[in-house]
């Protein structure tokens, strides 16, 4: 089945912005080792300039998320803010890290020494500095936080200075800015982990202010969970702040989204569009990308990024409302759950690439990706550096 896509689904479409993570150019891998790319960045600039030619081939990725430690030039963050509009982009969320440094071990904000909790403290004040200075306006806060065995530390004690950390974080921000708290059940702590799911971030956001919401890392739930559901109760409760979309199969695998369960991620787009309906206007939320392709060039990922998550949304908003309401209202499930089938069987990429052509973009971005010789150029240009400095990635 192919389809035309409505004039309401296109309009929506090209409203969809999808922000890319500086770290998913950059040469990564896993704890057991890291296969390095001739053409992954090594610099910030390298990072604007692959976040760019996504952007180029897309028209959908006009920002790029920053992780604090990983990519701030000398130049602070008007220097950020100039590399990226130089090369057509904005800062999207700023990531502080507060989970790198030795002094970390035991935790941050949670850490039961006053003195490291409030270095971590300092450096999410100091993340909104930097926010402010480059323009961004969203803090998008994820803390490795947690024990890995029973009896470590007292659960309750930390969640106040979690409660504490926010709430000071939140009087900082200024009234642009808006707080992301993503929850993650485990990893790196293996036994607890201080904001482990969705309820656990909401209490923590709903106490640390109003521009305080809830961030889903769709690779951040245990096996089973029901994400949509997820989804849709945050939105109702105006709690919903944004995405890190990827996929996964096992846990935190960091795959590229629909790779693996596309449906799901078609049934969270779902969730959005009823929110989207209920509210009468576009949900408030963050779309960003959290992925590191670690064997995939990345440049490619994120193509495929980006056109995957359009097609799924699109199919989504082929799901005809109405009937399924109507279906719903007489608790026929069968014809409920075909409006679903029938929305999703849809083929839509023919109708993606004719619309692509029509705002001056390629219909197959990831063919032009291929076709423009980019990977070549920026390998060329890159290697020598790499050669230089070990090959670690800045
Ligand atoms: C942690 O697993 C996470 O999902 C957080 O969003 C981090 O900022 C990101 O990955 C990169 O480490
Ligand atoms: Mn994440």
């Amino acid at each position: 089945m192919t389809a035309a896509l409505p004039a309401a689904a296109i309009d929506r479409l090209a409203r969809f912005e999808i922000e890319l993570p500086s770290w998913g150019f950059a040469d990564t891998g896993t704890r057991f080792g890291k296969f390095l790319q001739d053409a992954a960045a090594l610099s910030i600039e390298d990072k604007l300039d692959d976040a760019a030619e996504v952007h180029r081939l897309t028209g959908a990725c006009p920002r790029v998320a920053i992780h604090v430690l990983w990519d701030v030039p000398a130049g602070g963050g008007a220097q950020l803010a100039a590399l990226a509009r130089a090369r057509g982009l904005r800062i999207g969320s700023i990531n502080p890290n507060v989970f790198e440094d030795q002094c970390y071990k035991h935790g941050s904000v949670a850490n039961e020494d006053a003195a490291v909790r409030r270095r971590a403290v300092a450096h999410l004040l100091d993340s909104v500095e930097l926010g402010r200075a480059c323009g961004s306006d969203t803090l998008a806060l994820w803390f490795a936080d947690g024990t890995n065995y029973p009896g470590q530390g007292s659960v309750a004690r930390r969640k106040r200075w979690f409660t504490d950390a926010l709430r000071e974080v939140h009087a900082a921000m200024p009234a642009s800015m808006q707080m992301l708290v993503e929850y993650k059940p485990f990893e790196p702590a293996f036994y607890h982990t201080d904001i482990a799911d969705w309820g656990m971030a909401y209490v923590l956001a709903k106490s640390a202010g109003d521009r305080a919401r809830v961030l889903v890392d769709t690779g951040h739930h245990l096996p089973g969970q029901n994400i949509e559901h997820i989804v849709s109760f945050l939105a109702d409760e105006a709690m919903l702040g944004g995405f890190h979309f990827n996929d996964r199969h096992y846990a935190d695998d960091d795959l590229t989204i629909g790779s693996i369960d596309p449906h799901r991620i078609f049934r969270i787009f779902l969730a959005i569009c009823e929110a989207e309906r209920a509210l009468g206007r576009d949900l408030p939320v963050e779309f960003m990308v959290d992925q590191s392709h670690n064997l995939k060039p990345k440049v490619e990922a994120m193509v495929q990024t980006a056109t995957t998550a359009q097609e799924l949304f699109a199919k989504a908003l082929l799901v005809d409302l109405d009937a399924l309401d109507a279906a719903r209202a007489r608790n026929d499930i069968v014809a409920a759950e075909e409006c679903l089938k029938q929305a999703f069987a849809t083929d839509v990429r023919g109708a993606l690439a004719a619309w692509r052509a029509s705002r001056g973009l390629p219909g197959d971005p990831l063919a032009a990706h291929r076709a423009s010789g980019y990977e070549a150029r920026a390998a060329a240009a890159r290697l020598p550096r790499k050669k230089t400095s070990g090959g670690s990635y800045a």
